[in-house]
């Protein structure tokens, strides 16, 4: 199975109206890590959902790949300004590995290989607008740019799309990531230009 969708506020609209304020676009793809890129084999790669009760749920790479697979083309945008239209991904919606997990947790930390976190809120990774993803334009996806696995959650600025990704933890509490910590905007809407706790 595979679905190949265009952002919602792609079809019919300028590049300039794609464009969140503050933001430039760019046809390059910067690499943005605030460590070493970490190695992380397919073998022993897992991802795992840890729901506020402490039950897991995990899956291989095989299992992963195994999911029905999705083809989301987004633009994505950085806090620190670049923004790339029309990125082209593949991976698992989501909405997929949370179908048989049950949870009554509004929130969700993701945790990286390396040991890079961010928080965002539950719903904000479910109804199709958050994806494990493994490959990047009809590539497997660079060690650098977060392979083998990474989130990718467009809708926000890029620093909650989490490289190397190994799990979820949801919480019934929020609590902030490395950057939310570090006093990047708790949410991260580009379009309301959420950069800075304050903003
Ligand atoms: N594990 C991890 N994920 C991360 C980061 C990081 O430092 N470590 N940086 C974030 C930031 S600030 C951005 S802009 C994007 C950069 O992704 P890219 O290097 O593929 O452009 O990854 C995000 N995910
Ligand atoms: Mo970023």
């Amino acid at each position: 199975m595979s679905s190949f969708s265009r952002g919602f506020r792609g079809r019919g609209r300028s590049f300039v109206d794609r464009l969140p304020p503050g933001q430039y676009p760019t046809e390059s793809f910067p690499v943005l890590s605030a460590g070493p890129t970490p190695e992380v084999s397919t073998d022993t790669w897992t991802f795992t959902v840890t729901t506020e009760r402490g039950e897991e749920h995990r899956w291989t790479w095989d299992q992963m790949m195994a999911l029905p697979q999705e083809e989301p083309v987004r633009d994505i945008h950085c806090v620190t300004r670049w923004s790339k239209f029309d990125t082209r991904w593949r991976g698992v919606s989501l909405d997929t590995f949370l179908e048989g997990v049950d949870t009554d947790a509004a929130f969700a930390v993701a945790h990286s290989y390396g040991g890079y976190t961010t928080n965002l809120p539950l719903a904000d990774l479910r109804g199709g607008k958050a994806w494990v993803v493994h490959a990047y334009d009809g590539f497997a996806l660079s060690p650098e740019h977060g392979g083998p696995a990474r989130l990718l959650v467009p809708h926000l600025y890029f620093w909650k799309s989490a490289k190397w990704v190994r799990g979820l933890r949801l919480t019934a509490e929020d609590r902030p990531g490395f950057w939310e910590g570090g006093g990047y905007h708790n949410y991260g809407d580009p379009w309301r230009e959420q950069r800075h706790r304050g903003d």
